[in-house]
């Protein structure tokens, strides 16, 4: 697929999406959706990689979804058509994702944000859910993430007035996992995807899925689910290479097997 509204590129084991329709403050319509999912697509069938990293511009990650594309849309096509039908694609990743977020991270784009497994921000990054402001609410999640990241009293009063968070508050909150200078924001990221990446990919896609699991589960549960994958993990030679290396004194060198 030829991209009109996304650049894609590799840094070694690293995926990169960097989101481009600058025009628009890199606003999610429905081609650029399209694109990234089957970038997204490619990086996670690609064996050679091991973590994405979804980014914008230094001005905008994203300023929500396409108001202008969205205004018109009627309920009975909408719910014909799918509409934004591919937009949750994103979770459903198995191997790692990183938001690397500058500027504006609005509506749907925080909703992709949250999607992601780590958002690092650089300082100027702003956050919102101000769909109220538009005669709406969130609709990709971000009503059901959005607390669970930051609790019920701060998403209530961000999702009920619009309001936007500064980078510093984020972090309070637990929204995002880092902050940083904003020149330093794309390479504090693929630091961290080529880290995650050099481990071993199915005990990489296996913690990942394992803390999720905590997000839809009991504890009880959840601990059960957590101890029958991390048993597994003794039947992968990877468990033997890194303990082995670790006695050793050398790196591992993981086989992904
Ligand atoms: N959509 C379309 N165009 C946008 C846009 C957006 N969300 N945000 C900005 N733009 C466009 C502006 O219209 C402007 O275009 P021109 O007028 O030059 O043609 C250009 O980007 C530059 O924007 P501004 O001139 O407004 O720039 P400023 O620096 O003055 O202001 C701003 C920046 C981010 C504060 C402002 O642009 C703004 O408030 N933007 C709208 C933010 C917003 O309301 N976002 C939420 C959209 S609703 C779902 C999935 C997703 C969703 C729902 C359901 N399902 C799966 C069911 C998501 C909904 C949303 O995100």
């Amino acid at each position: 697929m030829a991209y009109q509204n996304i650049i894609v590129e590799t840094h070694g084991k690293v995926g990169l999406v960097t989101l481009n329709r600058p025009q628009a403050l890199n606003a999610l319509n429905e081609a650029l959706i399209t694109e990234m999912n089957d970038a997204l697509a490619g990086f996670e069938s690609n064996p050679d990689v091991g973590c994405t990293i979804i980014t914008g511009s230094e001005k905008a990650f994203a300023a929500g979804a396409d108001v202008k594309e969205m205004a018109e849309k009627t309920y009975v096509a909408s719910y014909l058509g799918k509409f934004l039908d591919g937009w949750t694609r994103i979770s459903e990743t198995r191997k790692p994702v990183i938001a690397a977020v500058s500027g504006f991270c609005l509506g749907g784009g925080l909703e992709l944000a949250m999607m992601c497994d780590i958002i690092i921000a650089s300082e100027t990054a702003r956050f919102a859910l101000p769909e109220i402001t538009l005669g709406i609410m969130p609709g990709a999640g971000g009503t059901q993430r959005l607390p669970r990241f930051i609790g019920k009293a701060k998403a209530m009063d961000l999702i009920l007035t619009g309001r936007m968070m500064d980078a510093a508050e984020a972090e309070r909150s637990g929204l995002v996992a880092r902050v940083v200078a904003p020149e330093k924001l794309l390479d504090e990221a693929l630091a961290a995807a080529a880290k995650i990446a050099s481990y071993s990919q199915p005990i990489v896609m296996m913690a990942k899925e394992t803390v999720n699991r905590a997000q839809e589960t009991s504890l009880a549960e959840g601990a059960r689910f957590e101890r029958r994958l991390f048993l597994s993990m003794f039947a992968t030679e990877d468990q033997k290479e890194g303990m082995k290396a670790f006695i050793a004194k050398r790196k591992p060198d993981f086989r992904n097997r």
